[in-house]
């Protein structure tokens, strides 16, 4: 074996993913086209720009030279609150290539949270949108660590400004499969945002085993993630899966509006698309009034919360493609258990995906008899070394091999896993994390309230939202403008999704002897 290659074994079954001892990630997934002769081959699609592999390949050399020429050096971690451009694939991957790790995080931040970023990931760099220098900035400045430098991706001394004069080779570091590449954050419990730590070949593992083994991504395809890719689910969908399999990529800075994806797909006429259920269930409501044409879809894909069953079936009767579920997790980098097209159950997550192997424990830890619900843990290469800086966390959570996901499931008659909720009090909102104590200490701020609970509860398409259920303070008036008011508290200090879209008056919350609110019995 070559430095930097990897071996795929497909006799074995499931079959076997080995590394060079020296690997660098960055070459498989960017140099290898090139080296295999697909240099003019589209790589990313982006407004009426195409980028061919070979400019791909180009830009992510001068990317890690132009970190190297600003003082960074292997080990260094370069925060990314960059949108969905081709600078965000040049930075991740340059910095990649050149050791450095590569931090991309959500770009919809206040400064406050940028703030938290950089001081908890102790980046020696931020690379940011420079539309969103405003909010990204100032929490720079504030300089309560040691990042040395603020880059913008494009305007007056920015990356793009610089690429033109950076050299277009560089030498991959000579890391290995197992060392850190790369992290994302996860606010996936209760508590500030957790750095995951992923290593080389974890994005190999996840492009193999979920890109190609069930969604079947190969080079003719043209993917659209609607999913961004500061999230890990849409850091596999839009980046890559398709890289990995030499596909083009559609790459969208906008929210994804249902408007705009349908613009999208009829523009660009991708074969596979990654959307969330909400977005699913937009995208069902939006074509009442007008109707799309997404026939150059083949597969769509979902993940992030569970799908409803009946937007399986109306999205197949209304567009006619199948959207498989599947679920997966910062933590396991990707998607390890899924339906696939030929072998798929509504209202379930499918079954495991070859090379991963899961299980259901009880509260002692030990598998639960066939058919009951625990909690399930999942094994496989793709799974994340620990939580940056959280060691209890890390180690209630990376149990030896096993990653314990806090999801409850069972498994049915016929082997589908179905969800059964969390084990934790979190739900998802538009596949985004909620916590519910985050909502409540907003509600108990107004003088009225003296306690609340919130919970997720199911809307007219089967997908959560938070509910509230408030106690009052005696003389407070319940009614609409209450509601009013703390919507708009909501609003003001919450992301714009969390906010409860039902309140309930009630006497007193339910809670344990010790006062813990026990809000599996507000859930309906
Ligand atoms: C929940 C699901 C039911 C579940 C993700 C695909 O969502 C992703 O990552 P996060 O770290 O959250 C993980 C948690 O989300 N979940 C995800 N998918 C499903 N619940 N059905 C589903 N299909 O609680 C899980 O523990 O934000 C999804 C790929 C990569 C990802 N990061």
């Amino acid at each position: 074996m070559q430095e930097h290659e990897v071996a795929i074994d497909d006799a074995s079954l499931p079959s076997r993913i080995s590394f060079s001892p020296v690997f660098n990630v960055a070459v498989p997934f960017i140099d290898r086209h090139v080296a295999e002769g697909r240099a003019a081959r589209p790589a990313l699609r982006a407004g009426g720009d195409v980028v061919t592999y070979g400019v791909l390949a180009g830009n992510v050399n001068r990317c890690g030279r132009i970190f190297g020429a600003l003082g960074l050096a292997p080990g260094d971690r370069v925060l990314m609150a960059v949108r969905d451009c081709p600078e965000f694939f040049y930075a991740f991957w340059g910095a990649v290539k050149a050791g450095m790790i590569p931090i991309p995080v959500n770009t919809l931040l206040r400064t406050e949270d940028y703030e938290f970023l950089v001081g908890d990931s102790e980046c020696a760099a931020v690379l940011y949108s420079t539309e969103i220098g405003d909010a990204v900035r100032p929490a720079v400045e504030a300089g309560s660590n040691d990042c040395r430098v603020a880059l913008p991706t494009r305007g007056p001394d920015s990356l793009a400004e610089r690429l033109p004069d950076a050299p277009a080779d560089l030498e991959p570091a000579a890391t290995a499969a197992v060392d850190e590449c790369f992290w994302l954050y996860s606010s996936g419990s209760t508590g500030a945002p957790k750095g995951v730590v992923h290593r080389h070949r974890d994005m190999v593992v996840t492009s193999e085993r979920f890109g190609r083994g069930i969604a079947g991504i190969g080079p003719d395809d043209v993917v659209f993630c609607a999913g961004k890719l500061f999230f890990s689910y849409g850091f596999g969908g839009g980046m890559t899966f398709p890289l990995w399999a030499g596909a083009s990529i559609v790459l969208v800075e906008e929210r994804p509006t249902p408007e705009i994806v349908f613009a999208i797909i009829e523009t660009y006429r991708p074969t596979v698309f990654f959307g969330v259920p909400t977005l699913y269930a937009q995208l069902l409501h939006a074509a009442q009034a007008r109707a799309p044409d997404l026939g150059s879809i083949r597969l769509g894909v979902s993940a992030g919360e569970a799908l409803p069953a009946h937007v399986f079936h109306r999205m197949r009767e209304r567009f006619g493609f199948t959207v498989i579920d599947g679920i997966g997790s910062t933590e396991a980098l990707h998607i390890f258990v899924s339906n696939r097209i030929d072998d798929l159950k509504p209202g379930t997550s499918g079954k495991v995906v070859p090379g991963y192997e899961v299980r259901i424990v009880g509260e002692d830890g030990t598998p639960v008899p066939d058919g009951e619900i625990g909690t399930l843990h999942v094994k496989g290469d793709s799974t994340a070394r620990m939580y940056w800086n959280h060691p209890g966390k890390t180690a209630a959570t990376m149990l030896g091999d096993w990653l314990n996901t806090g999801d409850m499931y069972h498994v049915d008659e016929e082997g589908y896993y179905v969800n059964a909720g969390r084990g934790d009090d979190m739900f998802k909102v538009g596949a985004m994390w909620c916590s519910p104590i985050e909502i409540e200490d907003v509600l108990i701020r107004h003088p009225g309230v003296r306690e609340a609970a919130v919970v997720g509860r199911l809307d007219e398409d089967g997908l959560e939202k938070p509910e509230a259920f408030v106690v009052l303070e005696p003389g407070t008036e319940p009614g609409p403008e209450l509601v009013e008011a703390l919507t708009a508290r909501c609003r003001d200090s919450l992301a714009r999704y969390k906010y409860p879209r039902w309140y309930n008056w009630i006497d007193e919350l339910p809670k344990t002897v010790t006062g813990k609110i026990q809000r599996y019995r507000l859930r309906r």
